[in-house]
């Protein structure tokens, strides 16, 4: 009984040092596309994994008025972009957000994205076992992703 205990108390030690450290969900290569003048609207792109599965459910930008989760696809030789309402994440697999597919398209812009400043974003994701997980992200503000 007093190993079972001792173990349980690791175990959710453990589990209390990793929902902390985040290390269920990975974002990478993220930045935000540069706004031509008088442009409005801008697209963030990057990659997001997450080791136990997670969604991506709403995102905000301390730049833009909102931000929606679209997708990018090809319907009778016209790009139409859809609102989507969640982002599933597969355990363990990449999913890209990138020019041409999946974005996060920032509305009512407060100022214009100008190259070589920074957005700060605050992901809001739906854990695996169903907790809410908020991450912040500083992107690069870039004309292209490289
Ligand atoms: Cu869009």
């Amino acid at each position: 009984m007093q190993l079972f205990r001792s173990l349980c108390f690791s175990l959710l030690f453990a589990l209390a040092a990793c929902a902390q450290a985040d290390s269920d969900i990975t974002i990478s290569e993220a930045w935000a596309r540069a706004t031509a003048p008088g442009q409005k609207v801008a697209a963030a792109y990057m990659n997001l994994s997450s080791k136990q599965g997670a969604t991506l459910v709403s995102a905000e930008c301390d730049l833009a008025g909102s931000v929606e989760i679209h997708t990018m696809t090809m319907e009778n030789d016209v790009m139409k972009m859809r609102m989507l309402d969640e982002l599933a994440l597969p355990a363990g697999k990449t999913v890209s957000l990138a020019p041409g597919g999946l974005h996060l398209m920032l509305f009512n812009l407060k100022q214009p994205l100008d190259a070589g400043k920074e957005a700060n974003f605050t992901l809001n994701f739906r854990s695996a076992n169903g907790e809410q997980k908020q991450i912040r992200v500083t992107l690069p503000i870039k004309t292209s992703a490289h």
